[in-house]
Protein backbone atom coordinates (compact mmCIF):
# COMPACT_ATOMS: atom_id res chain seq x y z
CA UNK A 1 0.00 0.00 0.00
CA UNK A 2 1.49 3.49 -1.02
CA UNK A 3 1.63 6.52 0.89
CA UNK A 4 0.66 9.56 -0.11
CA UNK A 5 3.45 11.29 -1.74
CA UNK A 6 1.79 15.04 -2.49
CA UNK A 7 2.73 16.91 0.74
CA UNK A 8 -0.12 17.62 3.47
CA UNK A 9 -2.17 21.01 2.76
CA UNK A 10 0.15 23.53 5.15
CA UNK A 11 -1.84 26.77 6.49
CA UNK A 12 -2.50 29.78 3.80
CA UNK A 13 0.65 31.45 3.21
CA UNK A 14 -1.05 34.98 4.13
CA UNK A 15 1.65 37.60 3.87
CA UNK A 16 0.28 37.79 -0.37
CA UNK A 17 -2.98 38.52 0.45
CA UNK A 18 -1.97 40.70 3.47
CA UNK A 19 0.43 42.84 1.33
CA UNK A 20 -2.50 43.08 -1.44
CA UNK A 21 -4.93 43.69 0.92
CA UNK A 22 -2.38 47.19 2.04
CA UNK A 23 -2.37 48.06 -1.23
CA UNK A 24 -5.95 47.53 -1.91
CA UNK A 25 -6.43 49.78 1.02
CA UNK A 26 -4.03 52.75 0.04
CA UNK A 27 -5.64 53.01 -3.31
CA UNK A 28 -9.24 53.44 -1.49
CA UNK A 29 -9.51 56.91 -0.46
CA UNK A 30 -13.07 58.05 -0.87
CA UNK A 31 -14.99 57.23 2.13
CA UNK A 32 -18.16 54.88 2.29
CA UNK A 33 -21.00 57.16 1.77
CA UNK A 34 -23.42 57.35 4.76
CA UNK A 35 -26.91 58.60 4.83
CA UNK A 36 -26.02 62.15 7.25
CA UNK A 37 -28.06 65.71 7.52
CA UNK A 38 -27.06 66.91 4.47
CA UNK A 39 -25.75 65.76 0.52
CA UNK A 40 -25.73 62.59 -1.08
CA UNK A 41 -28.22 60.16 0.97
CA UNK A 42 -29.27 62.90 3.41
CA UNK A 43 -31.92 61.67 6.33
CA UNK A 44 -35.10 63.86 5.80
CA UNK A 45 -37.49 63.52 8.40
CA UNK A 46 -41.68 63.75 6.27
CA UNK A 47 -43.21 63.17 9.72
CA UNK A 48 -45.32 65.87 10.76
CA UNK A 49 -43.45 68.79 8.30
CA UNK A 50 -45.06 70.60 5.54
CA UNK A 51 -45.11 69.79 1.97
CA UNK A 52 -41.78 69.08 0.53
CA UNK A 53 -40.30 71.33 -1.85
CA UNK A 54 -38.38 69.30 -4.23
CA UNK A 55 -36.92 69.83 -7.44
CA UNK A 56 -35.61 67.27 -10.44
CA UNK A 57 -32.26 68.61 -11.56
CA UNK A 58 -29.22 68.17 -13.41
CA UNK A 59 -26.00 68.23 -10.99
CA UNK A 60 -22.48 67.58 -11.53
CA UNK A 61 -21.43 65.32 -8.02
CA UNK A 62 -17.97 64.18 -7.50
CA UNK A 63 -17.99 60.81 -6.17
CA UNK A 64 -14.53 60.71 -7.16
CA UNK A 65 -12.18 63.25 -6.60
CA UNK A 66 -11.69 65.34 -9.99
CA UNK A 67 -14.19 62.90 -11.64
CA UNK A 68 -17.37 64.72 -11.88
CA UNK A 69 -20.27 63.06 -13.12
CA UNK A 70 -23.27 64.15 -14.53
CA UNK A 71 -26.22 63.43 -12.57
CA UNK A 72 -30.03 63.43 -12.63
CA UNK A 73 -30.96 63.99 -8.93
CA UNK A 74 -33.61 64.99 -6.05
CA UNK A 75 -33.06 67.79 -4.51
CA UNK A 76 -34.25 69.56 -1.34
CA UNK A 77 -33.21 72.39 0.05
CA UNK A 78 -32.78 72.23 4.07
CA UNK A 79 -31.65 75.75 5.42
CA UNK A 80 -29.44 76.51 2.17
CA UNK A 81 -27.64 72.79 2.37
CA UNK A 82 -28.48 70.80 -0.95
CA UNK A 83 -29.81 67.32 0.18
CA UNK A 84 -29.36 64.87 -2.81
CA UNK A 85 -31.95 62.35 -3.34
CA UNK A 86 -32.73 62.56 -0.19
CA UNK A 87 -33.67 59.22 2.29
CA UNK A 88 -37.42 60.09 2.97
CA UNK A 89 -38.51 59.20 6.54
CA UNK A 90 -42.29 58.75 7.85
CA UNK A 91 -43.95 57.43 10.19
CA UNK A 92 -47.49 54.79 9.05
CA UNK A 93 -50.15 56.72 8.94
CA UNK A 94 -48.81 60.20 8.31
CA UNK A 95 -49.73 61.90 4.75
CA UNK A 96 -46.84 62.67 2.91
CA UNK A 97 -47.24 65.60 1.32
CA UNK A 98 -44.35 66.80 -1.45
CA UNK A 99 -44.72 69.58 -4.25
CA UNK A 100 -42.05 68.42 -7.24
CA UNK A 101 -40.51 71.00 -9.78
CA UNK A 102 -39.04 69.55 -12.67
CA UNK A 103 -36.03 71.37 -13.87
CA UNK A 104 -35.10 68.79 -16.61
CA UNK A 105 -35.14 69.30 -20.12
CA UNK A 106 -37.52 66.29 -20.51
CA UNK A 107 -40.53 65.19 -18.54
CA UNK A 108 -40.73 62.93 -15.56
CA UNK A 109 -42.15 62.28 -12.30
CA UNK A 110 -41.65 60.29 -9.35
CA UNK A 111 -43.29 56.81 -8.67
CA UNK A 112 -43.49 55.56 -4.76
CA UNK A 113 -42.02 52.13 -5.06
CA UNK A 114 -44.02 49.48 -3.24
CA UNK A 115 -46.31 51.84 -1.21
CA UNK A 116 -50.02 51.83 -1.61
CA UNK A 117 -50.92 55.14 -3.11
CA UNK A 118 -53.86 56.22 -5.40
CA UNK A 119 -52.79 55.55 -9.25
CA UNK A 120 -52.94 59.63 -9.51
CA UNK A 121 -50.70 60.08 -7.01
CA UNK A 122 -48.43 57.44 -7.65
CA UNK A 123 -46.10 58.57 -10.50
CA UNK A 124 -48.26 56.48 -13.71
CA UNK A 125 -46.69 57.76 -17.30
CA UNK A 126 -50.04 59.52 -17.95
CA UNK A 127 -49.15 61.34 -14.68
CA UNK A 128 -45.77 63.02 -16.25
CA UNK A 129 -44.28 66.31 -14.52
CA UNK A 130 -43.80 68.79 -17.56
CA UNK A 131 -40.74 70.83 -18.05
CA UNK A 132 -40.64 73.60 -15.65
CA UNK A 133 -43.92 72.49 -13.74
CA UNK A 134 -44.75 71.59 -10.64
CA UNK A 135 -46.75 68.69 -9.23
CA UNK A 136 -48.07 67.84 -5.50
CA UNK A 137 -47.99 64.97 -4.36
CA UNK A 138 -50.54 63.90 -1.62
CA UNK A 139 -51.47 60.68 0.01
CA UNK A 140 -51.57 58.56 3.09
CA UNK A 141 -48.74 56.14 4.62
CA UNK A 142 -50.85 53.04 4.82
CA UNK A 143 -47.60 50.59 4.45
CA UNK A 144 -45.85 48.82 7.50
CA UNK A 145 -42.40 49.39 8.46
CA UNK A 146 -39.96 48.09 5.63
CA UNK A 147 -37.74 49.88 3.44
CA UNK A 148 -39.34 51.58 -0.15
CA UNK A 149 -37.92 53.49 -2.53
CA UNK A 150 -39.12 56.37 -5.30
CA UNK A 151 -37.92 56.12 -8.61
CA UNK A 152 -39.29 58.09 -12.11
CA UNK A 153 -41.81 56.47 -14.50
CA UNK A 154 -41.78 58.51 -16.85
CA UNK A 155 -42.76 57.08 -20.56
CA UNK A 156 -39.77 55.05 -22.18
CA UNK A 157 -37.47 57.07 -20.33
CA UNK A 158 -37.81 55.12 -16.85
CA UNK A 159 -34.80 53.49 -17.20
CA UNK A 160 -32.26 56.40 -18.27
CA UNK A 161 -33.64 58.94 -15.67
CA UNK A 162 -32.66 56.23 -12.81
CA UNK A 163 -29.07 55.15 -14.44
CA UNK A 164 -28.44 58.61 -14.19
CA UNK A 165 -29.65 59.04 -10.34
CA UNK A 166 -33.02 59.37 -10.68
CA UNK A 167 -33.61 57.27 -7.55
CA UNK A 168 -34.03 56.91 -3.73
CA UNK A 169 -35.32 55.42 -0.28
CA UNK A 170 -38.63 56.12 1.20
CA UNK A 171 -38.85 54.57 4.98
CA UNK A 172 -41.53 54.00 6.37
CA UNK A 173 -40.66 54.64 10.60
CA UNK A 174 -39.58 56.52 12.76
CA UNK A 175 -36.24 59.07 12.64
CA UNK A 176 -34.93 59.27 15.99
CA UNK A 177 -32.73 62.47 14.52
CA UNK A 178 -32.98 65.93 15.02
CA UNK A 179 -32.79 67.81 11.21
CA UNK A 180 -34.36 71.08 12.44
CU1 LIG B 1 -40.82 50.92 -9.11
Amino acid sequence: MTQPTSPAPRPRDLRASSASRSANAERFTTPLLLPGQSGVLALLNASAAPPLRMTIRRRRLEFLPGKPSAMLVYEVDRHGAALINPVLVIRQGETFAADVTNHLDEATNIHWHGLSVDWQMDGHPLQAIALGATSSYLFPVLDRSVTYWYHPHTHLRTAWQVYHGLAGFFLVGHLAIEDG
